[in-house]
């Protein structure tokens, strides 16, 4: 239980049942917030410009390819055999994984864009810190000031919460809204930046301080009529203390624009929103702070949730997926080797079950690395198909706290957190 402990933070608990009563209590407006009523909230944003009108930083157009009709707004090349585009993100295909170690090369990383990965300038990007939560006044960091600060690396999945939504639908006809993944939405990297703790500190972090809220510096999110504004997302202080890093390398090289360059933040086993890419500023306060993504987003809404939403979510659940792709083809009556990878966001993985008929007999896996909080363990076995004719396969995990992979996942609106055992098609021929 020792690390499964470490990782389960008191702070979590309270965090959301503070937030969820004061969210329930009307202390955010409605829907979650207005953008007139985050504008005044902000005090220091003009009502065109946001952030572009704070000094020294300067937010470059979208990248070229966004004007391309039909193009994602992702800088890096998609090749077909290496991601699937979806709207304005790109997913991992698991079938590329297959070959590479225990990190994800960032030419197949998923990149989830909430609108279009912006081109900035490290020479001319600031970091504002600024807010209630601080004694004194705002205080900017340049890139030279953040590299210069104790560098730290950190191994660590980043994932979706809407990872694996589309199964909702396809393995158990639940209705949900969202970017339809697969399972390829998440990744491992090193990432290597400076402490968040370090950066608060000597912004002048007063005891006050409750909520630490990141904000990107890509366009406003602009859905069904309504302008959220820019991405940004609250966590509470303890985490922003905890383990939480402001990366500006990712598997030993400079960040690519689409994750994040120059400086994005990493929020280790917690729902991939709250690793605000192209940070722009922080927000430090000394009350709850609500922004759509803790309020509208990411909460679990639906009959077998807490009216009005649950908490926001926090960390992640327990996964597997099978390094093959949807529908993989398997000649019968000789031995193959299957391969996968199972994480979650609340301990480490200590045992992984395969069943290659369709769930009647389970057996263990072979892990080939160690149950470690935030990252994913690869495992592999051994598979003897005999007649020809379709099959499924299915990868079971647990980790350190107990936690297991379910049959059914409880569905909610917008399909997060989607943890039950998938059936992966294949073929044998
Ligand atoms: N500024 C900004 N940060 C962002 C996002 C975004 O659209 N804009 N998307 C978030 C979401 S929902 C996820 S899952 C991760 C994805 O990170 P990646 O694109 O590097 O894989 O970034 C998060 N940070
Ligand atoms: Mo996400």
């Amino acid at each position: 239980m020792g690390t499964a402990r470490r990782g389960s933070g008191a702070y979590e608990r309270a965090y959301d049942r503070d937030r969820l009563r004061r969210f329930l209590s009307g202390e955010a407006v409605g829907e979650g917030i207005s953008r007139r009523g985050v504008l005044r909230l902000l005090g220091v944003v003009s009502a065109s410009g946001a952030v572009a009108s704070l000094p020294g930083i300067a937010v470059a157009g979208p990248a070229a390819a966004a004007e391309e009709p039909g193009a994602p707004g992702i800088v890096k090349p998609l090749p077909a055999a290496l991601l699937t585009v979806r709207g304005t993100n790109a997913e991992t295909n698991w079938a590329a994984l297959r070959d590479t170690g225990y990190h994800t090369p960032v030419d197949r990383f998923f990149v989830r864009n909430h609108t279009a990965t912006p081109l900035l300038d490290p020479a001319r990007w600031r970091l504002t810190v600024w807010g209630g939560g601080l004694r004194g006044g705002a205080v900017e960091f340049s890139y030279a000031d953040l590299r210069a600060l104790p560098a730290v690396t950190t191994s660590a999945c980043l994932e979706c919460a809407g990872n694996g939504r589309s199964y909702f639908t396809t393995q158990q006809g639940d209705p949900v809204t969202g970017t339809p993944w697969t399972m390829g939405a998440v990744g491992a990297a090193r990432w290597r930046g400076a402490r968040l703790s370090d950066v608060l500190r000597l912004a002048g972090l007063s005891p006050r301080a409750v909520d630490v809220m990141p904000r990107g510096l890509d366009a406003a999110f602009v859905t069904g009529g309504t302008d959220h504004g820019r991405v940004r997302r609250p966590m509470p202080v303890e985490k922003a203390l905890d383990d939480v890093l402001l990366a500006y390398e990712m598997n030993g090289r400079p960040l690519v624009p689409d994750h994040g360059s120059p400086v994005r933040l990493v929020v280790p086993s917690w729902a991939g929103i709250a690793s605000v890419k192209w940070v722009g500023e922080i927000e430090v306060s000394d009350r709850p702070l609500f922004s759509p993504w803790n309020t509208v987003f990411y909460r679990l809404f639906g009959p077998a949730h807490p009216a009005g939403g649950s908490a926001p979510v926090t960390r992640q659940p327990v996964r597997s997926a099978f390094e093959l792709a949807p529908g993989a083809v398997f000649a019968a009556g000789r031995g193959h080797r299957l391969t996968g990878r199972s994480w979650s966001g609340q301990g480490g993985i200590r045992r992984v079950e395969v069943s290659t008929d369709g769930g009647g007999a389970w057996r263990p896996a072979r892990l080939h690395d160690a149950p470690r909080p935030g990252g994913w363990v690869r495992w592999s076995t051994s598979w003897h198909p005999r007649g020809p004719g379709p099959a499924h396969l299915l990868a079971r995990a647990t980790d350190t706290a107990g936690n297991t992979q379910p049959a059914r996942s409880v569905p909610n609106e917008q399909g997060y957190f989607f943890d039950a055992v998938v059936r992966h098609a294949v073929e044998v021929v």
